[in-house]
């Protein structure tokens, strides 16, 4: 084997050339992986004892794009999409040996080889536009000519991958490899060359571009398919842009066209947020005082006390990931609730296509209810989620804590107590957690996970791990009062409580939060969640809210009893302002003695964020949080802040801490000692610096 540079070699087997990438742990395409791509063709093509070339990657996985810490710097040559062309025009076939994940520029790479092979488990797919970019070596170009435009448009405007099945079904793939995967391409590549078969340059294909062509309202069709999920964002309408030019350009134009559209978001704010994003995320993973070599416990089966909304959601994450649960309520009739729920839902989403009865009748088959918390003795993971009290939950981890085997781990879901209360009432502190779900807890892709003064290193990397294996993106935080997320969330929705009763309408203070990038604003939230629930909260602890509790006295709990911030029409989810809700309002503004005013939308705007950056910082300060982009994780996936925005976090960076320093202030002189500016915010602010600093 011949090394081309420290991470491609050129290796023959026969009459075929082999060129292997190798640049763990994903081969992203650095530069000197993409000058040893070009040496190895140049290699391949000048070996006169060799007819063909395969393309491979060693590692778990194929090229899974271009290598995003080379962005925003200098350029280095020779560039992907110079090299793409290089690897088409070569004179013998070259066939890409497919494993793992062909994405990005990983997939355009590809898409330059003639054909490409792969393997069962591997998947493809070009998810830029998650970057807040697209493919920009050519994919928006050489996609559409080989699985036509409907299919490149979903494909790129979606950036979700597709598996290697699929793959051959569309002539994606030319053939699933079942064996050792790069001695099936070498077969398969001696074959092309054996029956004669044509150099495949997917640039000069425009059979599939010809339906399209027919068809000029597809795009706008399509724009308007993917409007709700697309909004505010700015990259899958380039995409749209430069998937039109593949069909109203002659190829060599449609790249000029690509480039013009890539470089548009590449130097967006938005791309910079998204790519940053990418990056928060996985470093959330990682524990500054757990070790990666920390020993994990072997989760094979949880146990989940309560089969009320989030039991149920909670358990389905489990199940999905085939792993048995067995949930335990306290009587036959609310587990036989729980269940029903839970069987429902499956089938809702079996209706809908995205599961197999299969796969639904799989995991209710690894699914068992009880009314004994005996059975949970041999489980893994224990996790408790009960209604909000100290004392029934102590009394259960008590319980749990004989009941389980020594090593199993006992979590609770809670979203506001004590953890360390809780992990007290056993004798195994250490493999007490939290694990807060987010509702639904199916759905939600956040997972937070609270740490205890004796939390142990294994209890932490096990669920870490855990987390990833349930589908969800964890965010380890300590304990506090609503740990990070609703934390932050509390003083957002002091301020816009505040707000109306100062005179922003309900729905101006919904529509500005909307706009900036949220799925919806506080009172429509707390209106989706049910305001009974902070009803309740707020009698537990003795505190009143005036508009909020009167508005609940009215048994206007929000969308399930068709009455809460807003009016909604039998069966709909519209919400429609209320001149009742109005009436309350202008109430306990009078008997607060609150002069109502016109709010404008900026002072909206600041006031429900600001605060929450500020109490962001005093989680820092309190190292409840271990890093600024961990709480820009939480919020994303956990409140549907915009990703486009990076987190609070990176947004106050990009508002300058500075500006929400002097704004804090000003707030200060005319709504009072609330808007004391965190020491941190006031240092960092004085200090010229952002929370990107520290
Ligand atoms: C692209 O390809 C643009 C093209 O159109 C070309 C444009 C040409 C013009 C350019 C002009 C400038 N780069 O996720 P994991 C790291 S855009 C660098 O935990 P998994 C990751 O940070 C790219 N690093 O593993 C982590 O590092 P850590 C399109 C990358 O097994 C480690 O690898 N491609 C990287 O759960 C492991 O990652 C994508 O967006 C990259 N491209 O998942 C794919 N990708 O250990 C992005 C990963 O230090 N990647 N790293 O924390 C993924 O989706 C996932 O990493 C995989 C693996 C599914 C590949």
């Amino acid at each position: 084997m011949a090394a081309i540079n420290d991470f491609v070699s050129y290796e023959t087997q026969g009459t075929v050339g082999i060129v292997t990438i190798n640049n763990p742990p994903v081969n992203a395409l650095s530069q000197a992986v993409r000058a040893g791509i070009k040496g190895g063709i140049a290699a391949a093509v000048a070996d006169d004892s060799v007819t063909a070339v395969v393309l491979a990657c060693a590692g778990r996985t194929f090229i899974a794009g271009a290598d995003i810490t080379e962005f925003g710097k200098p350029p280095l040559d020779p560039a992907l999409q110079d090299v793409i062309p290089i690897i088409e025009a070569s004179s013998k076939p070259v066939v890409a040996a497919i494993h793992g994940t062909a994405l990005g520029g990983g997939l355009e790479t590809a898409l330059g080889c003639h054909y490409r092979v792969a393997n069962p488990g591997a998947r493809l797919g070009l998810p830029e536009v998650k970057l807040g970019i697209l493919p920009g070596a050519g994919g928006t170009q050489r996609l559409p000519r080989v699985v036509g435009v409907p299919m490149a448009l979903e494909m790129i405007t979606s950036g979700n991958p597709i598996g290697a099945k699929k793959a051959l079904s569309v002539g994606l793939v030319d053939k699933i490899i079942e064996t050792d995967l790069t001695e099936g391409a070498i077969a398969f590549a001696k074959q092309i060359v054996e029956e004669g078969r044509p150099l495949v340059k997917i640039s000069e294909q425009n059979g599939k571009l010809e339906e399209a062509r027919k068809n000029p309202s597809l795009f706008d069709d399509f724009r308007k398919s993917i409007a709700r999920k697309a909004r505010n964002f700015e990259a899958p309408e380039n995409c749209i842009k430069a998937v039109q030019a593949s069909v109203e350009l002659p190829f060599a134009e449609g790249i000029k066209r690509e480039r013009e559209l890539f470089m548009e978001l590449m130097v967006g704010e938005q791309a910079k947020a998204q790519q940053y994003f990418f990056f928060s995320e996985r470093l959330a993973n990682k524990i500054p005082d757990v070790p990666k070599d920390t020993p994990l416990i072997d989760i094979k089966s949880a146990g989940i006390v309560g089969a009320g909304t989030m039991g149920g959601g909670i358990a389905m994450n489990f199940l999905q990931a085939g792993i048995p649960v067995t949930i335990v309520e306290t009587s036959q009739e609310a587990l036989d609730k729980g269940i029903g729920i839970i069987k429902k839902n499956y089938a809702a989403t079996v209706s809908k296509g995205r599961l197999s009865q299969e796969a639904m009748d799989k995991n209710m088959s690894l699914l068992s209810g009880s009314t004994e918390l005996e059975d949970l003795k041999d489980v893994d993971i224990v996790i408790e989620a009960i209604f909000e009290n100290m004392e029934v939950k102590k009394e259960i981890f008590g319980k749990l804590d004989k009941i389980c085997k020594p090593g199993s781990i006992l979590a609770t879901n809670t979203s506001t107590l004590d953890i360390n209360e809780i992990g007290a009432a056993t004798s195994r502190p250490e493999y007490v957690i939290g694990l807060h779900f987010f509702s639904p807890a199916n759905v939600m892709k956040l997972l937070e996970e609270v740490r205890t003064d004796k939390t142990s290193a294994t209890v932490m990397a096990t669920c870490m791990a855990l987390a990833k294996k349930i589908g969800k993106v964890p965010a380890m935080v300590g304990v506090c009062e609503g740990f990070v997320g609703n934390r932050m969330l509390a003083k957002r929705g002091e301020q816009a409580g505040q707000l109306i009763l100062e005179g922003a309408k309900v729905e101006d203070v919904d529509r500005v939060l909307y706009d900036f990038g949220f799925p919806m604003g506080p009172f429509a939230m707390s209106d989706l969640a049910g305001n009974d629930v902070g009803w309740r909260i707020r009698q537990g602890k003795g505190v009143t809210s005036p508009v909020a509790d009167a508005i609940c006295e009215l048994g206007r709990f929000g969308q399930k009893t068709g009455d809460g911030y807003y009016h909604y029409a039998k069966g709909s989810r519209t919400p429609e302002p209320d001149p009742i809700v109005e009436d309350i309002i202008v109430k306990a503004a009078r008997d607060a003695g609150i002069n109502r005013r016109q709010v404008s939308d900026e002072e909206i705007l600041k006031r429900c964020i600001y605060p929450m950056i500020n109490e962001a910082a005093k989680i820092l300060e309190e190292g409840i949080a271990t890093r600024a982009s961990d709480i820009d994780v939480i919020w994303v996936y956990g409140y549907g802040w915009p990703v486009y925005r990076g987190g609070p976090m990176r947004y106050a960076d990009h508002i300058g801490l500075k500006n929400i320093y002097d704004d804090m202030l000003k707030f200060k002189a005319e709504h009072g000692d609330n808007w004391t500016p965190a020491p941190l915010l006031e240092k960092l602010a004085k200090e010229g610096k952002g929370f990107k600093d520290l």
